[in-house]
């Protein structure tokens, strides 16, 4: 089989924090213990399909520029079955365990329903050949509900039934092949389950809509005994003006509202929840204090593009607060962190791909160290155990016993007058957390 990536070593080792080598790690070290488990264990990295093997640096201004020679076959399916070959190559030698796809990036879409259905069977079977030689796992797979023109007015929240079927029908054969393929999750991205205009669009319905595709999901996964984890990933706006799963609260919303709160986690992307107005850590927290945090999309935003430009992390404190919410759920779990980010229009190289996931996997390591530390010497917790303190004793203990009332505390503050003064300390705690890093 001839090499994709022939400047690449067989293997992208850890060389510590002293190497001048772009193609080692200088920070990720798979097998060393953070706590209770080795680094590789916590991140559980996995590479996204669709843009480091499909993705052209295409974009509205201007042509393709990543030329790759593994979507150069004579037909669609050929080049599938070298994408394929490429994808299980670079993710061998970057040492990554898992790769999450859509549907139509592992296999493209026929000229018929049935073909497409056919195609994605085809490359399923030849993938799990792959995963078999190599132990590389799927850590999720999705349906690409968003690019075919058919779904132009949305895919579940399409105003109409026939689209509504087609999108059930197409997402049967994704959680089929997620299955197939022993994937630890299932991803919905409602890629254009929003609006452009309330001038044509029924909201109301249109929720009720994606209400019942989910339900129509979990259905499915029960009847196929699916065990993966179901996510649902939210996103405000792009490609739609308006998303439905505008952030995490809307999307736990929605789920307690529709009584799907049992069968769905959420897999939060850093760039969607800036997109939020959110910061990442936030929509992060919010995910987990409700017990849903089930996956990451590690990427980032540009502060200066007010658009999902998903780039590789490079921040390793932005990375040391995610990793803060993560450890102290106990861990990601059945999930991963997806680098679910592409290289710029001018970074053209097959080997740019590596010098990305090397960052980003360095980054995270970086974050996930700093976390643990934070955490071991408890500098924030202790900080913020002492600013709750006053409900821990006194009027605030009684607050909490649900023993006082309006009445009560206000006859409370005749007596004791104004609160002291206590300063949040807030550039002192952001100092803290840079100097772990
Ligand atoms: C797009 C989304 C998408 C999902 C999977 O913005 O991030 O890639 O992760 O459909
Ligand atoms: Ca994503
Ligand atoms: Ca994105």
């Amino acid at each position: 089989m001839k090499t994709c990536f022939p400047d690449i070593p067989d293997k992208i080792l850890f060389e510590g924090p002293t190497s001048k080598n772009p193609l080692a790690f200088k920070y990720y070290n798979p097998s060393q213990i953070v706590g209770q488990k080795i680094m590789a264990e916590h991140l559980r990295f996995s590479v996204a399909y669709w843009h480091t093997f499909k993705g052209t640096g295409m974009d509205p201004f201007g042509a393709a520029t990543f030329r790759r020679p593994w979507n150069m076959g004579k037909t669609p399916m050929e080049q599938a079955e070298n994408t394929l070959q490429a994808a299980f190559e670079f993710v061998q030698k970057l040492g990554v365990p898992f790769y999450c796809f859509h549907d139509r990036d592992l296999a493209p879409e026929g000229e018929t329903f049935s073909e497409s259905c056919q195609n994605l069977e085809t490359m399923v079977a030849k993938a799990k050949k792959l995963q078999e030689e190599t132990g590389i796992k799927l850590l999720w797979g999705t349906a690409n509900l968003f690019s075919h023109p058919r779904y132009a007015h949305g895919a579940a929240t399409n105003p109409d039934a026939h689209v509504f079927a087609y999108a059930t029908a197409q997402v049967k054969h994704a959680i089929t092949a997620t299955r197939e393929l022993g994937g630890s999750n299932y991803v919905f991205w409602g890629g254009r389950e929003g609006y452009e205009t309330l001038l044509n669009t029924d909201m109301k319905r249109e929720q009720e809509q994606m209400a019942r595709f989910f339900h129509m999901a979990v259905d499915y996964a029960k009847q196929i005994g699916f065990d993966g984890q179901f996510l649902i990933e939210p996103k405000p706006k792009e490609p739609t003006k308006h998303q439905y799963d505008f952030d995490a609260a809307t999307v736990l919303d929605f789920l307690r509202a529709y009584d799907l709160w049992d069968y769905f986690k959420l897999n939060i992307e850093a760039n969607h929840a800036t997109l939020a107005g959110h910061s990442f850590e936030h929509d992060l927290t919010v995910a987990s204090l409700n017990g849903k945090l089930g996956s990451i999309d590690a990427n980032v935003g540009d502060p200066l593009l007010g658009w999902d430009t998903d780039q590789f992390p490079t921040d390793p404190v932005m990375c040391a607060k995610a990793m803060l919410v993560v450890l102290k759920q106990g861990g990601i779990g059945k999930g991963g962190f997806n680098f679910d980010a592409k290289l710029r229009r001018g970074s053209f190289d097959e080997n740019d791909l590596f010098y990305a996931h090397i960052s980003g996997m360095d980054t995270f390591a970086r974050g996930l160290t700093a976390a643990h530390q934070i955490i071991e010497d408890g500098v924030l917790d202790h900080f913020i155990e002492k600013r709750y303190a006053s409900y821990g004793e006194g009027i605030g203990k009684q607050i909490i016993s649900g023993r006082e009332s309006f009445d009560s505390l206000e006859k409370w503050i005749l007596k004791k007058g104004e609160p002291a003064f206590k300063s949040g300390r807030q550039e002192m705690l952001e100092n803290i957390v840079s100097s772990y890093v």
